[in-house]
This record gives C-alpha cells, structure tokens and sequence, in this order.
C-alpha cells in the first residue's frame, strides 16, 4: 500500500495537534505545586511509627498532640508527592482534551460520546505522551532539571505502588526500544482515544470508522516510509501496546481509588481529575 494525499494530510495535522500541546520545553512545571521528596531524614524513614519516633528523639514522656507531629506528619509525607503529580497530571489531561479536539472527528461526535472517549483513555494516552520524556540512561521521566526529573520512588510518594509501577516502567523501556517515529507516536495516541468499545460510548460505528482510517493510515506509513530492517511486525507490536495500555489503566484506577479515600488534604486532587478519574466522596 502506499499513502494516499488524504493520509498524508490526516499525518500532518495530528503532528500540528501534538506539537501545538506538548511542550518539549517543560516550562510550565514550575506552576504546578512543587515536588516535595522524603528528605531520607529518620522522621521520614521511620514514617510509620511517629509516636515512638518522637518519643525516643525528646524527653516528653508523653504522647505529642496528633495534630502536632504524630500521624499527620507521616500521612502526610507518604502522600508528599501527590500535590505536584496531580497538577501535573491535570495540566497533562488539558493537554490531551486540546490534542483531541484536533483529531478529525472528535468534535463531530456527540459532547457524550466526547467524555466517554476521554474519560476511558485519558490516562492511556498520558501514558504514551510520556514516553517522550522518559529515558533509558537511568529509567526516568526527564522534564528538564533535577526538580523535575522523576523515578519510580516519586510516584510512590505519591500513594501509588509497585503493581502498577513496575509495569509501567516496563512499558515504557519496551515503547522506546520501539523508536516510533513521530507520525507512528502520534497516530497511536489518536487511535487509542478512538476506541469503540470504552464504557459509555452511543455512537460506536462513528468511533469505530474514525479509529480503522487511523489503523489503515498507520498500517500505510509503516509500510512504506518505516526502513525495512525494522518494520517486522512493528504493527502488531503497537496494537499489543493498546493491549497493554488497557491492563495499566484498570490497576491505576484501582490505586486511584484507593488514594483518593487516603488523600486527608481533599484540594491535593484538582476538579478536573476528580471529574476524569472519579470522585469518591461524590
Ligand atoms: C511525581 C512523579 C511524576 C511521574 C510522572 C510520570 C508520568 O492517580 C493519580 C491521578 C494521582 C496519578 C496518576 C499517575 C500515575 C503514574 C503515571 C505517571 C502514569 C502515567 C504517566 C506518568 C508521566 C510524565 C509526564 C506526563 C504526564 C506528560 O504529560 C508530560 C511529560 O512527559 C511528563
């Protein structure tokens, strides 16, 4: 096969979408809450015994107020991170709505059928994006300086753990090893948020037209512009990527929920994420 003028075209503008919403530059982070990592001092490693801590570290040989230090301070720094990770997060969800509504298509579909789609891929396609800042060197997402560049071990503090951490990290070894092109990252992102069978989704032989032409665009392009030494199976590999993507995205709802019922500080979590991931207290 070979790519029609129309394909070309449906390229070029999904290239314009994401260049016009990701920001290689990262220069908005320092909006977002700051980053705040366990300092490794005692009091953070011994998080979970505070009373004890306190005690053995003062000549008090009564209990501290719960307010003053005690639980607070240690559920506190457990969830340390969460403040800067869902600014982030929800500046990244904006992102992606932006991407969406200049893929052909989107916007022809019903507002429903628009939040079906968004709300079920949402972290999928934060997951792909990512990629882009992730790096093999040491298995990190790098958005510019120290600061901001994150490992597992911040994604921890902010509530999430190893179930879906591992894996994830996985992922994205494994997406980069792929070496997608631009148009390649660009059409998979497109194809994942035109899913036909998300919860919710009306109009399911729209959605479902709109993600073959994306699949048949993409089949095209590997075929005739990705270098033939490492095209073998590049296809299939990226629809197991879809596979993939799906298993993370059930265990990070899991881990969401569980911590948004932890979460003490309810502002920790910005409206927007509540109304893409759910809100428990609702
Ligand atoms: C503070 C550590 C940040 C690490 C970010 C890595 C990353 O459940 C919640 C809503 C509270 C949080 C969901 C996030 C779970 C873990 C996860 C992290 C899933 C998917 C991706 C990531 C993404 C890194 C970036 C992006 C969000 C891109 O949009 C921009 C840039 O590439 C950084």
């Amino acid at each position: 096969p070979q790519l029609l003028e129309e394909q070309e075209r449906l390229i070029a503008t999904l290239i314009e979408a994401h260049r016009k919403t990701y920001d290689a530059s990262y220069s908005d982070f320092s909006q977002f809450r700051p980053p705040k990592r366990g300092d490794g001092s005692p009091e953070c490693r011994n998080a979970t015994n505070p009373f004890l801590m306190s005690l053995l570290n003062s000549d008090m040989d009564e209990l501290p107020k719960a307010s003053a230090s005690g639980a607070e301070a240690a559920a506190g720094d457990e969830l340390s991170m969460l403040p800067h990770l869902a600014d982030l997060v929800s500046y990244s969800i904006q992102k992606v709505i932006g991407f969406a509504k200049m893929i052909p298509g989107f916007k022809e579909l019903c507002t429903e059928d628009q939040i079906s789609l968004l709300k079920a891929s949402a972290i999928e396609i934060i997951i792909l994006r990512s990629n882009e800042s992730f790096t093999m060197e040491d298995n990190s997402w790098t958005c510019g300086s120290n600061e901001f560049k994150y490992q597992i071990g911040d994604v921890m503090q902010a509530g999430h753990k190893l179930e879906l951490l591992e894996p994830l990290v996985k992922f994205q070894v494994n997406m980069k090893k792929l070496d997608l092109h631009e148009a390649e990252h660009v059409l998979l992102m497109a194809i994942c948020l035109f899913s036909p069978d998300r919860p919710g989704v009306q109009d399911r032989c729209r959605v479902e037209e709109v993600q073959e032409h994306l699949t048949e665009t993409l089949r095209a392009y590997i075929a005739c512009r990705h270098p033939l030494s490492c095209k073998h199976m590049l296809y299939t590999k990226m629809v197991e990527k879809l596979t993939e993507l799906r298993s993370l995205n059930e265990e990070h709802s899991k881990q969401y929920l569980q911590i948004s019922q932890d979460a003490v500080n309810k502002e920790d979590l910005p409206p927007l994420l509540l109304e893409v991931f759910g809100n428990p207290t609702a």
